[in-house]
């Protein structure tokens, strides 16, 4: 079992820990549980999660590349994960209901949506 622990800077200092050069060696683990996306093969996993308002959504890449989980918008709920390194995470928590729409600001192509409702 892979920890449930939001992924911060103590799990990417602990998984660096681990040795050996990063890599894709296993399987999609999928989310840890319905508050996460994981970043797996260029995609965001779920691309749509939708949850309660206050919800705080956890992101972990798992892939190699880095990837950044960004909402850009000057009204509601911009987030920007910044450049997430391999078993980098980040979290936002959701405040406002609606429906918002984040990429990858490396690969504009990887797109994902929460759900406040
Ligand atoms: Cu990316």
């Amino acid at each position: 079992m892979r920890s449930t622990v939001l992924a911060g800077a103590g799990a990417i200092a602990a998984l660096a820990g681990c040795g050996g050069v990063p890599r894709n060696i296993a399987p999609d683990p999928g989310p840890a549980d319905a508050h996460q996306v994981v970043i797996y093969e260029y995609r965001f996993k779920p691309q749509m999660v939708t949850v309660p308002r206050g919800t705080t959504i956890s992101w972990l890449n798992r892939d190699t590349a880095p990837h950044t989980a960004t909402r850009r918008s000057f009204s509601d709920e911009p987030f920007d994960s910044g450049h997430l390194i391999f078993e980098g995470g980040y979290t936002h928590t959701f405040a406002t209901p609606g429906s918002f729409h984040y990429l990858c600001i490396y690969h504009p192509g990887m797109q994902g949506t929460i759900v406040v409702e």
